[in-house]
């Protein structure tokens, strides 16, 4: 511990005393919440099945930076490297497609097996695992899959999904930390279509049918991702919002908030204590659209600390899974990754600093005066040197040397992948 990390943090721990709000608590809390790394921020969302395959499914990772991952190992490694400069529980979230195998598997043929050494990796570090299915960058992923008018399509997607939460399970099972397998499909149309109703019906007989057979929920919970559009999914997409939260609901099913899938002013923040009112439990994505869901790495901006201030102050943590979700190609890939998944972890560590049960008081007295002027007040106080503090204590770098750490693996590791 540096002289500087621990006397800047006594003067916050001070500081922060004065409002009743207990440092070493928060600082606890904020270790303890798992967040889920995304697997698929290192090589642009592609995948270990067919090298070089062409995303599809309406999603897009821009930019050329210089040493993606080109192989599970590969992946593995960058992996290991960004959980270096992370502190806190974290998992890793894998795609069906980041499968590691010797032969080809398709899809509907995927068993844990084909993850063993992912299992095995994940062991080794003492992490939890999250999945999904993979619906995109197939030759039948075409532009409706669960939702196909032809069978034999739908039934290729059932098939995955259903192995999918079998994985899962196995996951669980491995690891001794509950999965949450997240199911998303690109499934929709550029152009209004004159029926909207066929293809709803239809994925719901689909997710019925994937959903057939219990998985134990001590291993696997299902969740499901709602979005409003994608690229080519401009007018339709099956999945709205509407319909999965209604499909979670009457099926009990986790249901995943994604905050770059809604209207440009709508934030994901202010559904959760509507959400929660009617489900146990919601899986978030956490991402920054910019204009469109473009999956920027996720900053320290007011939706993100909108996000976990609703789930600190609302009591709900333990009932929201944090994810996070987006895949930037334009600047080291490593670097994008511990910037998002700090922040993430950062703000989380605000929401905790916050004197809630003070401001509710306020609220429920009336005194809206001054619950405005402490919200505004307390942005102003340390938590910057209880960041550094809770990094220090958990043996990852300080403040910006993450940076040195990063550009060393670089200069070591990816820059030497041509
Ligand atoms: C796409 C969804 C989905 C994907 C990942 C790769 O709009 O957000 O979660 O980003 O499955
Ligand atoms: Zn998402």
């Amino acid at each position: 511990m540096t002289d500087q990390t621990l006397k800047a943090y006594e003067i916050a721990r001070e500081l922060y005393a004065q409002y009743g709000v207990d440092t070493e608590e928060a600082i606890a809390k904020t270790l303890q919440k798992p967040i889920s790394l995304h697997c698929w921020q290192g090589d642009d969302v592609g995948g270990f099945e067919n090298p070089g395959a062409a995303l599809t499914g309406g999603i897009q990772a821009t930019g050329n930076y210089p040493g993606k991952a080109r192989t599970p190992d590969e992946l593995r490694l960058d992996i290991a490297a960004v959980l270096k400069c992370l502190p806190g529980e974290t998992k890793l979230s894998l795609h069906a497609s980041y499968l590691d195998t010797d032969t080809k598997v398709d899809r509907d043929a995927i068993e844990p097996a084909h993850f063993s050494r992912w299992i095995d990796w994940a062991n080794g570090l003492g992490i939890g695992l999250d999945f999904n299915q993979t619906f995109f960058s197939h030759p039948l992923s075409g532009e409706f899959s669960l939702s196909n008018r032809d069978k034999g399509v739908r039934d290729f997607w059932v098939e995955h999904a259903k192995r999918c939460r079998k994985i899962g399970e196995a996951f669980g099972k491995a690891t001794g930390k509950t999965c949450v397998t997240n199911l998303w499909i690109h499934d929709g149309s550029k152009e209004v279509p004159v029926d909207r109703f066929s293809p709803r019906q239809r994925l719901i007989e689909s997710l019925d049918e994937i959903f057939s057979f219990e998985t134990d929920p001590k291993y696997n919970k299902d969740s499901i991702e709602s979005k409003l559009f994608g690229i080519g999914s401009e007018a339709y997409v099956v999945g709205s919002h509407e319909f999965y939260l209604g499909y979670a609901m009457s099926r009990n099913k986790l249901y995943t908030l994604d905050s770059g899938h809604f209207h440009p002013t709508e934030v994901i923040s202010a559904k959760f204590s509507s959400v929660l009112m009617y489900l146990p439990e919601i899986m978030l994505h956490v991402s920054r659209p910019v204009r469109w869901d473009s999956d920027h790495v996720v900053t320290m901006d007011d939706e993100l600390m909108a996000i976990m201030q609703e789930i600190v102050r609302g009591g709900v943590v333990d009932r929201v899974h944090i994810g996070l979700d987006y895949f930037d190609a334009s600047i080291n890939r490593i670097a994008a990754w511990v910037i998002g998944a700090r922040n993430a972890r950062k703000v989380l560590l605000r929401a905790y600093l916050e004197p809630v049960e003070l401001l509710k008081q306020l609220e429920v007295s009336g005194d809206n005066t001054s619950v405005l002027a402490l919200q505004e007040e307390l942005k102003a106080l340390p938590w910057g040197s209880v960041w550094d503090y809770l990094c220090q204590m958990q043996n990852v770098p300080v403040g910006r040397s993450w940076l040195d750490e990063v550009k060393a693996y670089e200069a070591e590791v990816t820059s030497k992948r041509v």
